[in-house]
């Protein structure tokens, strides 16, 4: 396994850390305030070349890897996660459609999303408010009539929904079938697609949630991504890649309270030296650097091993754990540091902090996470010879 960047993606982490430095770290704390879609520098970074990276050359887009991707939502992600989140929402909308859909379909709805002069956005629409964690459960339903699909249902906590203008929703064909009944559509944006309540976070809030209300919207049937049937399977598979992109985030903001943390333990002096001098702060910085590390190298291990079409569902999960874990330890422990300091608007941890604890919900809560990673590792001890032969429980055959 080879970790090393090439030199086209050292140039785009390089790009992408220079403009996280100008248009992001310095306004992230100002437009916070504002509570909405950050617009004006989405608009930046679309037009410096850090959105859409995944979409094929054939339909219009760069053609790059996922691991191209997870630098940009690192490198974003340090200067603000919430930001991060609204520069990477495409990847998540658009990725079930690069898993499932014709070259034919991504050119007509999504070619014309990512190669105009302005950013255009997609939301991808699974989560409902009774279909959380348990995806399966999806209430949405497409019924066909003729050659359309009518489609019904209200999702919630839905990324960038206010401004998009294509929808990757989600829906039932066949409710009694259950997760072998869930279909994926492209809907593009219509008044029979109707935006309700915007959720009201505590951080991330450079991003933007909200319900959208799916209210007898009539698509046609070449709308249809994949067959009939499909949606929970391409679901899982576009989730297993961009999980990698929310350590990718989490992984910046971790390496962020790091920094922050070491910058104030140098300067900040009590009982006549500065704090880091102290064991207490030093070892805490330690463990921070550790963590850190060690979550960026499963954040690029996810990526490689889907670059390469190699099973990546477990290290997915890993990576997508460890890191937001990574960001919410550190962010507090950049709090515990600074003090006083750390608890006030002014300074950057606490925002940190605020925003690390989303990481740990959104695509999949780190409950779901260690699920689909512990289930990976019952099925791989299933045959395993350790080599030292002994039975357990009267068995020596495994229990599931
Ligand atoms: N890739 C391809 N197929 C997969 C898969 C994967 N990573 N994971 C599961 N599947 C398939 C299984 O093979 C199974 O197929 P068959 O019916 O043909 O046997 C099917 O999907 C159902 O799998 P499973 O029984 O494991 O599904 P569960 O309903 O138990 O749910 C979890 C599994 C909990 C992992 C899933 O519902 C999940 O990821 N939930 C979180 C959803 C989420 O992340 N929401 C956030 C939305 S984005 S903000």
């Amino acid at each position: 396994m080879d970790f090393a960047l090439s030199e086209q993606e050292k140039e785009l982490f390089k790009r992408a850390k220079e403009f996280t430095r100008e248009h992001i770290t310095p306004k992230a704390h100002e437009l916070e305030k504002r509570n909405e879609f950050p617009k004006e520098v989405v608009q930046k970074a679309y037009e410096a070349g850090l959105m859409n990276l995944h979409i094929p050359k054939e339909a219009g887009g760069p053609g790059l890897s996922l691991l191209a991707e997870t630098l940009v939502s690192e490198a974003t992600g340090y200067g603000c996660a919430g930001m991060a989140t609204s520069i990477m929402c495409n990847n998540l909308a658009f990725a079930p459609l690069v898993i499932g859909a014709t070259i034919e379909q991504l050119k007509e709805y999504v070619e014309p999303l990512i190669t105009g002069k302005d950013a255009k956005f997609g939301a991808f629409c699974l989560t409902e408010r009774k279909a959380g964690s348990d995806a399966a459960a999806v209430a949405t339903r497409a019924e066909r009539d003729g050659d359309e699909y009518v489609i019904n249902g209200v999702k919630c906590w839905i990324t960038s929904a206010p401004v998009a203008s294509l929808f990757t929703v989600f829906a039932s064909t066949q409710p009694e079938l259950k997760h072998k009944g869930l279909s994926v559509f492209m809907v593009p944006k219509s008044k029979a697609v109707k935006i309700g309540v915007i959720e009201n976070k505590v951080g991330q809030l450079n991003s933007i949630q909200s319900e959208v209300i799916f209210d007898d919207v009539r698509v046609p049937k070449e709308c249809l991504v994949g067959k009939e049937g499909e949606g929970f399977k391409i679901a899982m598979k576009t989730l297993d890649k961009t999980r990698a992109g929310i350590a990718a985030i989490a992984t910046g903001v971790a390496q962020r309270a790091l920094d922050e943390a070491g910058k104030f333990a140098n300067v900040r002096h009590q009982f006549g030296q500065p704090i880091g001098r102290f064991q207490g702060i030093g070892f805490k910085l330690a463990d921070m650097g550790a963590r850190t590390e060690a979550a960026r190298l499963l954040t690029r291990q996810a990526a490689w091993l889907a670059d390469r079409d190699l099973p990546n569902s477990k290290v997915s999960s890993f990576a997508k754990f460890f890191a937001s874990d990574a960001a919410m330890q550190n962010a507090i422990e950049a709090v515990q540091i600074m003090g006083g300091y750390g608890y006030i608007k002014e300074y950057p941890a606490e925002k940190l902090m605020r925003d690390a604890k989303l990481l740990q919900i959104y695509e999949g809560t780190n409950e779901v996470q260690r699920l689909v990673a512990g289930n990976a590792i019952l099925k791989e001890s299933v045959n395993l010879d350790t080599g030292y032969h002994v039975k357990y429980d009267g068995r020596d055959a495994p229990i599931i």
